[in-house]
């Protein structure tokens, strides 16, 4: 196991809880009842036994109300039906994946969050440009067991259209309570209008990738400990095991793809149809294109238009195999029938460039380069770095100045790949791995490849100062330590300590 991480070795020993979880969907109760046989026969019987093939559907719908978001979310542990079998899980409001908050630019969220379970928490509005002090998206404030707490983000009247989602981001907690089901989308309407006329009125459907990992054949993992990624977890869509759509040949759908998960990252194909982007992490392109895969790793969107193919069939949407991270086989998310009759496709007629109101950054004055490193801390304990060091809530921040763009070089010397996000500000890549990198357009995820992968970024600090975070997305890396505190200063300003209610160090390694 010589060039195995720690975080290999812990996800190869979990493995064998996971192995265990899967029989009761899979190898029948025969190994279950020799590991634990006081519990077998109660345990078979409430064994999660997903059903595929059902019919695919949007999560539940919130809308804002003459501007205002008013919505309460539960967070809470409790024996919830996930694809037609039921399980115990801790998700909000009684669904694995939440209920998709849809605002307007202009609009205000203003959520209460109950947290009752017994762990402390707290939530994370990903992808919105929004102010990270305060009652706002705000990941220094704790929510204590047992608490009511609000939650109120104005979203500001030229925010970009598009998709993103939102999740709790407690540090050291949060890829088992994101595993355990608290996570849902976030859509910022309006999308569909950047789109030519006749394009307007596209039906729009909402395709919530994420796993769902056991612990017990009945209970879902919600403990980092717990969680191992990749492996025999199933993938579901908006909580569903491959579940089934229709699509019109000839006919184009909206579908908002986004990860929501803890970790696993997907590859995504449609077979016999391609993928036009139209935003990329709630971020209008500037160049649309179309792609017959597109990388989703965790915390990532894309918000893409598919056409019904000329040939009336079945096709499968798969994630294929990828070994960037705790390698996953390839495998069908859901099926797609396309129906009849045959049409003759004319191709989409879009234009090549969308009215993104967003801008490149390619001629921007730099005021500051920096250079961030991922890596893997050697040792017994599972320790994920950047620049050498684990997250330390005490440390002082990366001091950044409002108004100015910023060019940083992440580099990766570890053995998996790290998703790259930063809180409140999208960036445009410039460069992987060396190479010039023709952007699309804004994003807020990345992924740094693994074993010397490289990626410049040029941030632009606009609007918000105050304290917020950038880390790896695979939330057990983040919990692991691999994130840092960042401050934007307005004039004159000088740096000061992140808040550190709440963010305390749990170390969870083996
Ligand atoms: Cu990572």
């Amino acid at each position: 196991m010589g060039t195995m991480t720690s975080r290999s070795r812990r996800a190869l020993a979990a493995a064998a809880l996971v192995a265990f979880g899967a029989a009761g969907a899979g190898c029948g109760a025969a190994t279950e009842a020799a590991h634990h046989d006081h519990h077998a026969a109660a345990a078979s019987a409430a064994a999660w036994r997903p059903k595929a093939g059902l019919a695919l559907r949007d999560p539940r719908q919130l809308y804002a109300r003459d501007g205002v978001l008013k919505v309460d979310l539960t967070a809470a542990r409790g024996r919830i039906v996930v694809s037609g079998s039921s399980v115990v899980a801790q998700p909000f409001n009684g669904q694995f994946v939440g209920p998709t908050l849809h605002v307007r630019p202009g609009d205000t969220i203003e959520a209460t969050i109950h947290n009752k379970t017994d762990a402390q928490t707290n939530i994370h509005y990903h992808g919105l440009h929004v102010s990270p002090t305060g009652l706002s998206d705000n990941v220094f404030r704790t929510f204590e067991p047992g608490s009511r707490s609000r939650s109120v983000v104005r979203v500001p009247a030229d925010h970009d259209t598009g998709t993103f989602w939102y999740h709790v981001h407690f540090h050291g907690l949060s890829e088992g309570q994101l595993a355990g089901g608290l996570s849902g989308l976030l859509i910022v309407d309006g999308l569909e209008r950047l789109l030519p006329a006749e394009l307007q009125g596209v039906p729009q459907r909402q395709l919530a990738i994420r796993n769902l990992e056991l612990v017990r054949p009945d209970t879902v993992a919600t403990l980092g400990r717990d969680v191992s990624p990749g492996k025999r977890a199933p993938q579901l869509v908006n909580g569903l095991l491959r579940p089934a759509l229709t699509l019109r040949s000839g006919a184009t759908e909206l579908w908002r793809l986004a990860n929501v998960g803890p970790d696993a990252f997907y590859d995504v194909s449609l077979e016999g149809h391609r993928l036009t982007v139209i935003a990329e992490d709630g971020s209008p392109v500037w160049t649309v294109r179309s792609h017959a895969r597109l990388l989703i790793p965790p915390g990532k969107r894309f918000d893409v238009l598919v056409q019904g193919s000329a040939k009336p069939g079945s096709y499968r949407l798969l994630a294929h195999r990828y070994d960037g991270f705790a390698p996953q086989p390839t495998t069908s998310l859901a099926t797609v029938t396309v129906t009849g009759p045959a049409v003759a496709v004319p191709p989409l007629a879009l234009p090549r460039t969308l009215p993104t109101g967003t801008t490149r950054l390619d001629d921007a004055t730099i005021a500051r380069r920096r250079r961030f490193v991922f890596s893997f801390g050697r040792g017994r304990t599972f320790r994920a770095l950047i620049n050498g060091k684990q997250f330390d809530p005490m440390a002082m921040p990366v001091a950044a100045r409002l108004g100015t763009v910023e060019e940083w070089t992440l580099e990766n010397t570890s053995d998996e790949d790290h998703p790259f996000h930063i809180h409140v500000n999208d960036f445009q890549v410039m460069s992987v791995n060396g190479k010039r990198y023709a952007a699309d357009g804004l994003q807020d995820v990345v992924t740094v490849d693994k074993l010397g992968g490289s990626v410049v970024i040029r941030n632009s600090f606009d609007d918000y100062s105050g304290h917020f975070v950038f880390h790896c997305h695979i939330l057990g890396h983040e919990d692991a330590g691999m994130m840092k505190t960042i401050e934007v200063l307005r004039r004159g300003q000088q740096p000061t300590p992140p808040p550190m209610a709440g963010m305390k160090h749990h170390d969870h390694g083996m």
